[in-house]
């Protein structure tokens, strides 16, 4: 029974020291494509903006809660759109200064891509 319960108590010590590794690591901020990074610190009232700018997305990795809307801003010179990959949002052709609102509902892994610029890729963590 001792050993037993020794390896019981020593699972837990590692699951215990693995969540917390999770938590940290949620906080690291180098962004890389198909992580989740922090939502933008300019927008406390959680409508995170995606700045579309020659020629790509900023951040081009983003996180948020499900029930979140997403803005994306098209800063740049070009008409770009926001297109998920599976057509679970299309936006249109967004002149300079448009923007474009897309509500998550659910939990996922969206990644999106700007149709005239099909090399321009990002994609938007939902939780
Ligand atoms: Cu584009």
């Amino acid at each position: 029974m001792r050993p037993i319960a020794h390896l019981s108590f020593a699972a837990l010590v590692a699951a215990g020291v693995g969540i917390l590794g999770g938590c940290f690591s949620e906080h690291v901020q180098a962004p890389a494509a198909g992580q989740c990074v922090a939502s933008p610190d300019s927008t406390p009232q959680g409508s995170p903006i995606i700045s579309i700018v020659d020629y790509s997305f900023q951040p081009t990795a983003t996180c948020v809660d499900a029930g979140t809307t997403v803005t994306w801003m098209n800063n740049g010179t070009q008409i770009h759109s926001t297109t998920e990959d599976q057509g679970t949002w299309d936006s249109p052709g967004l002149n300079p200064g448009s923007t474009f609102t897309f509500t998550f509902g659910q939990t996922g892994t969206f990644s999106y891509h700007c149709t005239p610029h099909p090399f321009m890729q990002a994609s938007v963590v939902v939780q």
